[in-house]
Formats: C-alpha cells, structure tokens, sequence
C-alpha cells in the first residue's frame, strides 16, 4: 500500500469512502531497520468546554450556526467538562461525547472546574454538584445508580463509569498511564492527569512547587513527589493533561505563564508524539518542538507557527496542521504541542474550535 499522506488524494478518499475499521496500515522502517506497521488514526481534541451541549456540533443538521464537527476515530478531552461540576452538567457532558459515533473512543479527564470528581476537594470545601434531575428507573440503570447517599465524588464519577458511558466508548481517565488498542490495531499508551498548579481554590490542583511527573532531575527549590501513577513514563505516546507546560502555549491575559515547569521537564524527557491540554483559553493553538542533539534536557525549543491560522479554522469549524507539521512529526524527534481550549462563550458555544491532529500508530501484535 502507498505512504499515506493526510492531505494526499488518497488520503482524503480513505476518509470520504467511510470504510469504518478497514486499516490504513503500510509498512515503514523504523530506527532499527525493521519492518514495522503503521496505521493512521485520526484523533479530535477538545478542552474546556465549560458545559457546552456537543450534541449542537455532531447534529446531521447544523443547529444555531454551528459547524458540524468531522469524523474522527477518537476523541481526546482535556478537561473542564462543567463550569462547576453538577450531575446533571456530567450527564450532558456524556451524552455530548456520546454523540461522536463514529469516534470508537473517547477519552476524557477532568479539569480545575470538575470540582465534585476530585475527592480531596469535595472533602475540603464540599461538593457542587446538585443530585440528578432524572431518578427514573430507567435512568438509573443507566447511570449505575449513582442516586444513592454515598459520597458525591464516588457518584459523579459512578456516572463517568456507568453503562451509558462505556457503551459509548468513553473512558473516563485516572492519573496515570494508559494503554489502548483500535480495532485496527493501532496501539498506543497515554499518560493523564487532571492536575494544575495551585491557582486560586480549584479542584486537582498542586502547589508549584511539587513535582509529580519525574522521579529525578527536579531542582533545589522545589519537592520531588512522584508516584508510579504521577510519574510520566518513557515510551508514552501522548500526554494528555488539563494544564499546558511552562512556556507552550499557556500565556495568560496578564503577561504571565499558567504552566507548569515540572511538566515541561517530563516533557522533554519522554518526547511523546503528542502533548493536549487546555487550561489556558486565550493560549489556544498548536506548536511544533524539535528535539536534537544540542537541545538543552530542560528546555523546549519551539518551532515557528505554521498551522491553518486561526480565522480560516472557524469558518471551517475545526483547525488542523498544515502539510509541512506533518512532514516533522517524526517519533523521538518532534513533539506537537495542542491548546484545545474552546471555551464557552457564555452562551454556550465555543470560543475556539477544536484541533483534528492524524498520528501514525504502531499497531500491536
Ligand atoms: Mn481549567
């Protein structure tokens, strides 16, 4: 099979014909010469959506002007479902991601505003989330009867893990690293975490000065407090966290950098194919780092922007990596930075529009 471009001819055929499953695998050498297969997956990011109802963006019909969103094999969310947590707010979020059929996974984690999933929040300033609205039967079995008196975060994530959810192909992520299989056997290993650095009282958050994600190299001034579950592994794929690492795309209204530096180190370190986030709405958009022999182990050298600019992305719903992103992103080499901070507008439509990014995967076996 010829090398499959994602703005090739061929490419776009493989997409428009809908051969849902059929592999789009070809053969490539990898570092050691062997012959290894690849498939391209096809992956929508998207992040603090703040309580926008999705279902407006997959609609057949576009409802209020809003563009559909394309097709895509999964869906990666970066966190801030909820303004505020609330069961009910979850319950659309579900419904929301649900409504990306032909995404056969969607996954997701939490964010700041995510209050009620974090229990060290809801047991130090109380739950926001009100009970469900919805307590038929019907929706109970639904929901894993999350409507009994048990503590709100072990329902509000009861909810996340319930038969609707997992029926739909979304899992709800812990921190932590994660290894999944498409059915085309594309495989590939994500490490999650909803936390940020302390700011304000928010949920999943840490003083700046605790490193969970490296088990070395952490400087004088601050705390090395990794875990096996916080410490980001060699050989992960993609990071997807809530919060941006220090100096990518995480500039804030008053001139200062919301990331996290910890984050950054472990960043450079594992040199995964993909970094999303969200956290930082103004900080939208995607940046492409190159890692060489002269970079330095603790800083990111950023590429110049070259991505669909950002105007020409809303009139298309949708922003995606320009031809010559593409030609880079070689594994160990390159890191692609994603913002997918969409933001809602407060009445409830984004801000910014998601990011669709193909990565070529191994596949398993
Ligand atoms: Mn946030």
């Amino acid at each position: 099979m010829a090398k499959w471009h994602p703005y090739s001819r061929e490419g776009t055929q493989s997409r428009s014909t809908s051969s849902r499953g059929a592999t789009n695998a070809h053969e490539t050498k990898d570092a050691a010469g062997a012959l290894a297969a690849k498939v391209k997956t096809r992956f929508l990011i998207i992040s603090d959506t703040h309580d926008i109802d999705l279902k407006k963006y997959t609609a057949s019909t576009g409802v209020e002007g809003c563009k559909r969103l394309p097709r895509t094999d999964v869906v990666l969310h970066c966190g801030d479902l909820t303004e505020s947590g609330g069961l009910d707010n979850y319950k659309r979020s579900i419904e929301g991601l649900a409504s990306f059929q032909d995404a056969e996974l969607k996954l997701v984690i939490a964010g700041n505003h995510d209050a009620d999933l974090d229990p060290e929040f809801c047991e130090k300033y109380g739950g926001h989330a009100d009970a469900l609205t919805d307590d038929s039967p019907e929706a109970a079995s639904n929901n894993n009867k999350v409507f009994d008196d048990s503590p709100l975060h072990e329902r509000a994530l009861a909810l996340w893990k319930a038969k609707m959810a997992r029926e739909a192909g979304i899992v709800f992520l812990e921190e932590g690293t994660h290894e999944f299989t498409l059915k085309t056997g594309a495989t590939f290993k994500v490490y999650a975490s909803p936390y940020t650095p302390a700011y304000g009282i928010s949920a999943f958050q840490y003083p700046t000065g605790h490193d969970r994600y490296n088990s070395s190299g952490t400087p004088a001034w601050a705390t090395n407090m990794p875990t096996q579950q916080t410490v980001i592994h060699d050989g992960t794929d993609i990071v997807l966290t809530h919060g941006p690492p220090k100096y990518v795309l995480d500039g804030c209204a008053d001139g200062s950098s919301g990331g996290c530096e910890h984050l950054a180190r472990a960043i450079c370190r594992t040199k995964p194919r993909l970094h999303c986030f969200g956290h930082i709405h103004r900080a939208w958009g995607a940046r492409r780092a190159a890692w060489n022999d002269q970079s330095v182990q603790d800083e990111i050298d950023l590429l110049p922007e070259d991505f669909v600019g950002r105007n020409l992305s809303k009139k298309r719903g949708y922003a995606s990596l320009s031809p010559s992103i593409y030609e880079g992103l070689k594994l160990g080499q390159e890191t692609l930075f994603v913002n997918a901070a969409v933001g809602n507008d407060g009445e409830g439509s984004m801000e910014n529009v998601p990011w669709v990014v193909d990565l070529e995967l191994e596949t398993s076996g």
